[in-house]
């Protein structure tokens, strides 16, 4: 039994909360990890909206992490102790349909991300008093100490800084993903990414390194344009209806080759302008998470089909963990894809709700809590 420190939701529409969560021992399979960073991805912040409604509080979120395993269950083969391991909001439990034929970002596990249970056998292993205590995403690491599956954990070279190897795991792998995978960037191509944040940023980056010409970057934060032109996007926008007129114009009329959706919070209306700044024979992804209560979109069939365009969801951006997360930290320690410059603030665990705070106001790209 370990005791830790964690930032708890209590329920949707609450700050976070500082309190103490027993762990359970490691049981068979699992690992226990004492975390070294997290990353504040704006995905949490569905949970504590209530945009996607979570069936169990109380819960720690966090789900961009890493840190370093302190004591392994029995028939852990991957990891031991003093590992540094990236946490993978997606498990790889490496014996489903999906991880089996190489695509594991799409793991049978994933359907359990929400339970409040281990994944290994379903017990309730995290304790506030006599309260169960969930975890986001099976991970939970806004917490000095977090009990996780080994399918969670993927073990990294230990030259790797904490904030880059817990951003890798989650918005750099999804944003780059996006672009390098299900948009399928080819050399001389023209991407838009619409909305600018860890992931946004992540995908312009994903589109440079896979050679696209113009990269067009839309938000309407000044500092999110300012920092996308950083990453290595050409132009910026403030707003949708400035980039389809632009583009329009830079193009000669044709629009895009892909479109590449990463808002923080993805809305059915927002669809129609990522189409028309999609050319005909294009790709559009939808990387970011609509509230549940408004994910029906409404578009335009016969435009979709008479332009022969694809709308293409995307997950974990479309490549398996174990796969991705080495391979991104092999292209950061070259020095060609840049993580530490996502990084604009650390924050203590008492200060995750001004670190969300800061996300909101549009103050930040990425803040990193040291827990
Ligand atoms: C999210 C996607 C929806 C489920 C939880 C995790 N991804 C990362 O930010
Ligand atoms: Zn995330």
């Amino acid at each position: 039994m370990v005791s830790t420190r964690a930032a708890l939701l209590h329920g949707p529409g609450q700050d976070y909360k500082i309190d103490t969560v027993e762990l359970d021992d490691p049981g068979a399979g699992e690992v226990l990890v004492a975390v070294r960073a997290c990353g504040l991805c704006h995905s949490d912040e569905h949970a504590r909206t209530g945009d996607l409604p979570m069936p169990h509080y109380p819960m720690i979120c966090g789900h961009e992490g890493a840190g370093e395993v302190v004591e392994v269950g029995p028939g852990v083969t991957s990891v031991r102790p003093g590992d540094h391991v990236a946490m993978s909001f997606i498990p790889s439990c490496g014996h489903c349909q999906p991880c089996r034929s190489g695509r594991a970002f799409l793991c049978d596990l994933g359907a359990r991300l929400f339970d409040l249970g281990m994944i290994s056998d379903g017990r309730v292993a995290h304790h506030l008093g006599d309260q169960a205590v969930a975890r986001y995403s099976q991970i939970g690491a806004f917490s000095e100490y977090q009990l996780l599956n080994e399918a969670s954990v993927v073990k990294i070279d230990q030259d790797i800084p904490w904030a880059a190897a817990a951003l890798v795991s989650c918005g750099v792998a999804t944003g780059f993903g996006s672009a390098v995978n299900r948009a399928e960037v080819r050399p001389g191509d023209t991407v838009a990414v619409l909305g600018i944040g860890g992931l946004g940023a992540s995908a312009v980056q994903g589109a440079r390194i896979a050679g696209a010409r113009q990269i067009f970057a839309v938000d309407p934060v000044e500092f999110k344009r300012e920092q996308a032109l950083r990453f290595g996007a050409t132009h910026a926008f403030a707003s949708l209806d400035e980039a389809i007129g632009q583009i329009r114009r830079l193009t000669g009329g044709v629009m895009c080759d892909s479109v590449i959706c990463t808002f923080s919070v993805m809305r059915s209306e927002l669809l129609e302008p990522a189409l028309t700044l999609t050319r005909k024979d294009g790709i559009c992804v939808v990387t970011s998470v609509a509230p549940l209560s408004q994910s029906q979109a409404d578009i335009n069939l016969t435009m979709l089909a008479m332009m022969n365009k694809q709308i293409r969801g995307c997950i974990y951006g479309s490549q398996s963990p174990r796969v991705a997360i080495p391979r991104l930290l092999d292209l950061y320690r070259a020095g060609i894809l840049r993580i530490d410059e996502l990084v604009t603030e650390t924050y203590s665990l008492d200060q995750v709700n001004q670190g969300y705070a800061d996300l909101e106001a549009g103050r930040i790209l990425r803040g990193v809590l040291i827990p």
